[in-house]
């Protein structure tokens, strides 16, 4: 099914059409079948967060936006899912944060870089990074394709925006003493729980909210920026989603007990 077939009155319709949008990231040979499987999971944790923007993620997105701003070489890491999901914002978030975007892969091959590169470039991009021989560097104890980067980008980086992330990369970034910014919608994940700002929430909400705070945040002093940053307390928030989580859960307990 496509995005457009979905009928706007089903009752999970916003789910479906993100759903839609990854089938056809796969159809097109930029999603990988394991990027699927990565968004269910994802789903099963949006369902239990409520599917909305809580408080927590709000004030994650603003330390985000400001450490994105205060970044001398920031990168934003492309995978095969965010490519299929926000193409377009990811190339303003770009703009506005003079960051780099760089495409960096679980599973290389089969002409994915490629074919994610036309999809921001048709979403804007100027400059790619990463794609075939120019990932030429290393970065040391990542097992997978990951820890083939560009030189340019994310091995230079001090800021690194890396969505939907497995832990491997995170640890290795932090390892490196980069800032690593994250959005995972499992804040029990290895990523989330070793991130330096870990957003709890949909890549779809995120993405809008990141660049309207940047947006905002742009005409700040790097002194106003830096506070912002050093008030964020990712442990504090993680814990946050997590005691949400739970609440909800004992509230849908309780309710089935009722009935
Ligand atoms: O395109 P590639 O080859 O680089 O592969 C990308 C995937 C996503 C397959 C790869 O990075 C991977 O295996 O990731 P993981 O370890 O499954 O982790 C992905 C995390 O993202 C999980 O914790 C999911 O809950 C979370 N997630 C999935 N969809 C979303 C999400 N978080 C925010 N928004 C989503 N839409």
């Amino acid at each position: 099914m496509d995005e457009e077939e979905v009928s706007l009155d089903h009752p999970r319709a916003t789910s479906l059409r993100i759903r839609a949008k990854l089938a056809h990231g796969f159809k097109i040979g930029i999603t990988s079948a394991f990027g699927l499987f990565a968004h269910g999971r994802g789903e099963a944790f949006d369902y239990l967060i409520g599917e909305e923007t809580t408080k927590n993620s709000t004030r994650a997105i603003r330390a985000a936006a400001a450490s994105l701003l205060l970044a001398r070489h920031p990168v934003l890491s492309v995978n095969g899912n965010v490519a299929a999901l926000v193409p377009q914002e990811l190339v303003k978030l770009a703009e506005i944060s003079e960051a780099k975007l760089e495409v960096n892969l679980y599973h290389r091959g089969g002409g994915r870089e490629e074919a994610i590169a036309v999809v921001l470039r048709e979403s804007g991009a100027k400059e790619i990074l990463g794609i075939g021989s120019a990932a030429s560097a290393t970065i040391p104890e990542i097992c997978s394709d990951r820890r083939r980067v560009d030189p340019k980008g994310i091995l230079i980086a001090d800021t690194v925006f890396v969505p939907l992330e497995d832990g491997d990369r995170t640890e290795a970034l932090v390892k490196l003493g980069k800032t690593v910014i994250t959005v995972d919608l499992n804040p029990l994940s290895r990523t989330a729980q070793m991130s330096t700002i870990t957003i709890v929430d949909n890549i779809v909400r995120v993405m809008p909210l990141l660049i309207k705070t940047a947006k905002q945040l742009e005409t700040e002093t790097e002194q106003n920026l830096q506070k912002i940053v050093k008030a964020f307390n990712n442990e504090q928030n993680l814990c946050e989603s997590i005691e949400r989580i739970n609440n909800r859960l004992k509230r849908l307990a309780k309710l089935s007990r009722d009935t």
